[in-house]
């Protein structure tokens, strides 16, 4: 055999049928209510709070469990600002031309522009990377199913930053390398979602928008 394979007993959940029906209803009653907020308060979130979604986050699966992510989380506001002026930059030039009108199209119902204030009031900037490889002793270690591995580790932060009763939007400035410039990142960090974290501002309000029903996201094979 080769490797180091090496095991240790686990114990799954384990509940009745009825309790397992239950739970699995709170928790989309629960996931169900997460909505992407534009507008933040600028309250304080204790650090507690942030390492414990953090560490939820970084308990998702990875390929090969390189968990290939990274992740700054920005207070300083100096820092902040120069965040909101590099991509207000990006963004301006994607709301004027770089995206096409199809897009622009799409987006309309979100009533989005190229203005970023969020990314200074937000108390919190989570700036997520995706490690396309390892540096160990000078040498390149290659990480697998990066995107998806990243992307597990996302959905898993957002939820729970939902479940500690705070909001948080995926932000997507394109392109958006200067972050691994603001924050002096090394070469092996890709900037991959920028996600303000706090509470929502008195009196948010979100877009009015449908999730698709079950048997429009679903076929079942019997
Ligand atoms: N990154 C831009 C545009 C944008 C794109 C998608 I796709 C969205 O779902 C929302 C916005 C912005 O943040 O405004």
């Amino acid at each position: 055999m080769i490797g180091n394979y090496k095991t240790k007993p686990y114990t799954a959940l384990r509940f009745e049928e009825d309790e397992m029906i239950s739970r699995s209803k709170s928790f989309f009653e629960l996931m169900n209510q997460r909505r992407s907020v534009r507008e933040f308060s600028s309250k304080e979130i204790p650090t507690e709070i942030i390492q414990s979604i953090l560490l939820t986050a970084n308990s998702a699966p990875s390929g090969a469990n390189k968990q290939p992510w990274f992740f700054c989380v920005v207070s300083n506001p100096e820092i902040k600002k120069q965040i909101r002026i590099a991509a207000e930059e990006e963004e301006y030039k994607a709301y004027h031309g770089g995206m096409p009108e199809e897009w622009l199209e799409d987006l309309s119902y979100l009533g989005t522009d190229w203005k970023k204030e969020f990314l200074e009031i937000a108390p919190a900037l989570i700036v997520v990377f995706r490690k396309p490889y390892d540096e160990e002793n000078g040498l390149r270690k290659k990480n697998y199913y990066v995107q998806e591995s990243v992307g597990l580790a996302c959905g898993m932060l957002l939820a729970a930053i939902h479940n500690a009763g705070l909001v948080s939007l995926t932000h997507t400035p394109s392109p958006m390398n200067f972050l691994q410039e603001i924050l002096k990142r090394p070469e092996n960090e890709k900037a991959f979602l920028l996600i303000p974290i706090g509470y929502p501002a008195d009196n948010v309000e979100v877009p009015d928008i449908q999730r698709k029903s079950l048997d429009q996201f679903t076929s079942w094979y019997r």
